[in-house]
């Protein structure tokens, strides 16, 4: 590989896991703030929502991100056998940093406290906004060396499939670049010019609309990269030369993830009074759709394990299930360790799938909305399978790329068990918890959990401490994993460096031509989005597009009439 181009790779993963480790820390303190054992608005200078806001934004946005282009530049370049041109990804990188480093001065100085949703009226210093922006056009970058290498890859090979990983990250790209559209113009048009002065109000029901046309479809941004692996690294690496067990399935998996991605933003606004509930409805009905392909997955990759460990060992070709005990959940023989990462994220995903179906349906979310229910669902979607996959394949490439040996396998092993015995508690504490009421986003330690509080809730104690044991064993989970990652980055070089991806043949390896094509499927679902947003946008732009809410910040009743950025409003940050 292009070395330069190999370091751009490095330098994206290794940044999204120092980040994580300030990510993490956070996911701490949460638990810590939220049980009582830390009783106070700030902890080591840092204060509640500021924690809560560096935690949501490293760990769902910047690191997700930063791996998914390290991860789609891998798998173009492997797949597909030509260059990357080193000024594109130079570009994409240094954007995504410079970006990275705009909102983290901003949240890091206290003046964007404003959580991972941005949500006005709550209003952030215009380098928050301005920086996220930032990143997300690096992270569109890397499509200008990927789309020519594609098409000149189908014009060279007019008779055969792309290949499959290839197919899967650029339809994830693809719907990135869709699900921008509504976010930027929300930054661009509302958030900044607001923050900058510029507007003295803005409307935020447009606003959160505008955000969940982005921040649905964002989640299956984090979810395809790991399908992807699902689809050609696991089936593989389960026994070594075992196999996908239908290429088909997991092309129409990728096509209905493009198609139903986007219909469905409203179901986080079942409770926003704008906007009429029959709409809310179709987009529940669109999220049933959403979970279709993810239930394919489910048949797809059992199907795969089950066909690869029976073809090893013959005679168990009659066994239901217990050809389940012969996966190598634990095994330090070559790359399985990696089936381990795979294996606890399937675990978890399994109950985020449920959660997230209870979410889904309109008049159960009226019971969890707004409890801990839902960061109970999150932390084993994106929080499980997603980040799971990327730790194990983060380490994955950087040992081959660095041409050096995974140190402390046997810490790197048992990592992804801790993670998931650990969110498996959290989950459950937070779950239950949240059916009886428990809110999120409220620093109950002060408030519901405090003995000396009038709030006070002691049916929610219980759950919160378990919470906390839930914590330290996620943390420590990742520990190992960081030790073994660090480890292995700052090791010697033992071998010649390379770029290597574990890739399964298909069984059913079918021709389907619709199955082979992105380009008509994206201008359908672009439409379908258009179509399922235009009556909602309709309902909260009724009462004005630009004025409806003056911006405030967390400090302070009144509303926020300087700039962010004027010298005033700097000296009232730092008085406070
Ligand atoms: Fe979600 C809220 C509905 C999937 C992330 N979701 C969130 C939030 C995040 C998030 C971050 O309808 C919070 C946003 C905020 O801060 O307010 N979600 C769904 C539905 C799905 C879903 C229907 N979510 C995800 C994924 C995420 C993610 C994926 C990240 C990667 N979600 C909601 C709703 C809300 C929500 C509401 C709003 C709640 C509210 O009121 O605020 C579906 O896509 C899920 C489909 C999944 C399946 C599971 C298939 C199972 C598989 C594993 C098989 C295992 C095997 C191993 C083979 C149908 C693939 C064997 C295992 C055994 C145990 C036998
Ligand atoms: C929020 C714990 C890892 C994504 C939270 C909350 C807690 C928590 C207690 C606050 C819930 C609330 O009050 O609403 C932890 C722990 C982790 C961890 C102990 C272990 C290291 C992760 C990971 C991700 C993640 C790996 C994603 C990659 C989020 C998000 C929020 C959140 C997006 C919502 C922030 C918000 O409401 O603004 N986490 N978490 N967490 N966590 Fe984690």
């Amino acid at each position: 590989p292009d070395s330069s181009v190999k370091q751009v790779i490095i330098y994206e993963i290794v940044l999204g896991i120092a980040l994580l480790v300030f990510g993490v820390y956070h996911g701490l303190m949460q638990v810590l703030y939220r049980a009582g054992v830390i009783k106070d608005m700030s902890f080591a200078s840092i204060e509640y929502y500021q924690g809560l806001t560096l935690h949501g934004v490293i760990n769902a946005i910047v690191f997700t991100t930063l791996f998914i282009v390290a991860f789609g530049n891998a798998v173009f370049w492997y797949h597909l056998k030509k260059p990357l041109r080193p000024a594109v990804q130079w570009t994409s990188f240094i954007l995504m940093f410079v970006g990275t480093l705009m909102a983290a001065w901003a949240m890091f100085t206290g003046r964007a406290n404003v959580l991972y949703t941005f949500y006005p009226p709550l209003l952030a210093h215009w380098t928050f906004y301005l920086g996220a922006a930032l990143f997300l056009v690096g992270s569109i970058v890397p499509l200008l060396d990927w789309i020519p290498n594609y098409l000149a890859w189908k014009r060279e090979n007019p008779d055969k499939k792309v290949p499959l990983a290839v197919f899967g990250v650029l339809v994830n790209h693809i719907m990135w670049v869709i699900m921008l559209v509504p976010v930027v113009i929300e930054v661009l048009f509302q958030l900044l010019p607001l923050s900058l002065g510029l507007v003295s109000e803005i409307n935020p029901s447009l606003a959160r609309t505008l955000f969940w046309a982005f921040g649905h479809p964002v989640v299956y941004f984090w979810l395809l990269p790991a399908y992807v692996m699902l689809y050609t690294v696991l089936p593989k690496i389960v026994t070594g030369d075992g196999k996908l067990y239908s290429d088909s399935a997991a092309r129409l998996a990728f096509i209905l993830f493009l198609i139903f991605s986007f219909p469905v933003g409203l179901h986080h606004q079942f409770t926003e009074p704008g906007v009429t509930n029959n709409y809310k409805l179709i987009h529940a009905f669109f999220t049933f759709g959403v979970a279709i392909p993810s239930m394919l997955t489910a048949f797809t990759v059992a199907a795969s394990l089950e066909y690869s460990i029976k073809s090893k060992y013959p005679e168990l070709k009659d066994s239901l299930f217990y050809w389940w005990t012969k996966i190598p959940y634990i095994s330090l023989e070559g790359d399985k360790w990696l089936v381990s990462y795979f294996m606890a994220g399937l675990f978890l995903f399994f109950v985020g799938g449920i959660t997230g179906i209870i979410n889904a349906s309109y008049n159960m979310n009226l019971v969890v909305h707004n409890t801990s229910f839902v960061p109970g669902h999150f932390h084993t979607t994106v929080g499980g399978l997603v980040t799971l996959s990327f730790l194990g394949m983060s380490l994955y490439l950087v040992s081959k790329l660095t041409g050096k040996e995974i140190r402390f396998k046997g810490l790197a092993v048992l990592a992804p068990w801790l993670w998931w015995q650990g969110m498996l508690i959290f989950e459950y504490a937070m779950s239950v918890a949240g059916l009886h009421g428990f809110p999120r986003r409220t620093n109950t330690g002060i408030s519901y959990l405090n003995p000396d509080s009038p709030l006070y809730r002691p049916e929610w104690v219980g759950y919160a401490e378990l919470s906390v044991f839930a914590g330290i064993l996620i943390v420590l989970g990742f520990v190992f994993f960081a030790i073994s990652f660090f480890g292995t980055l700052l090791s010697p070089k033992v071998r010649e460096e390379t770029l290597e991806l574990p890739s399964a043949e298909a069984y059913h390896d079918e021709k389907v031509p619709a199955l082979n094509k992105i380009l008509p499927w994206a201008v359908f679902s672009s439409l379908l989005f258009l179509i399922s947003y235009i009556p909602p946008l309709y309902d909260v732009t009724k009462r004005g597009v630009f004025f409806d809410s003056p911006g405030y910040n967390d400090k302070n009743p009144m509303p926020v009439t300087k700039p962010q950025g004027s010298a005033e409003q700097n000296k009232k940050v730092s008085q406070e």
